[in-house]
């Protein structure tokens, strides 16, 4: 059965990097209004309209929806994340031309929605 268990969601035991898989998690939980545990696109458009995130519901949905059941469980939040920041990640070391690291990847998570 799932979707019956309360509390948030579940973390990853092989996440390599807990500290932003926690930050994901709260995110997750903030988006997840009616804790079901999977954010739908109701939840994601409220979510968006509160953060300033330049980014269509329809365009997580689109990118993170892999099993395409119309909602991202944590686990496709947890994946569409990580490609952004992966691919964000290239385009932050050429944004951080001293290397000092004062971007984070998450604060460009909303700026940069190309296509
Ligand atoms: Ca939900
Ligand atoms: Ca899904």
């Amino acid at each position: 059965m799932r979707g019956a268990r309360d509390g948030g969601p579940a973390l990853c035991p092989d996440s390599r990097d807990p500290e932003r898989r926690k930050r994901w998690a709260e995110l997750f939980d903030q988006l997840d209004t009616n804790k079901d545990g999977r954010v739908d696109i109701n939840e994601l458009r409220e979510g968006l309209a509160r953060s300033s995130w330049p980014l269509s519901p329809q365009e997580i949905l689109r990118e993170g929806d892999t099993d395409r059941d119309g909602e991202l469980d944590f686990e496709e939040f947890v994946s569409y994340l990580q490609e952004r920041e992966r691919k964000l990640r290239l385009m932050f070391h050429s944004l951080d031309r001293n290397n000092d690291g004062m971007l984070t990847t998450l604060d460009l998570v909303g700026q940069y929605s190309n296509h």
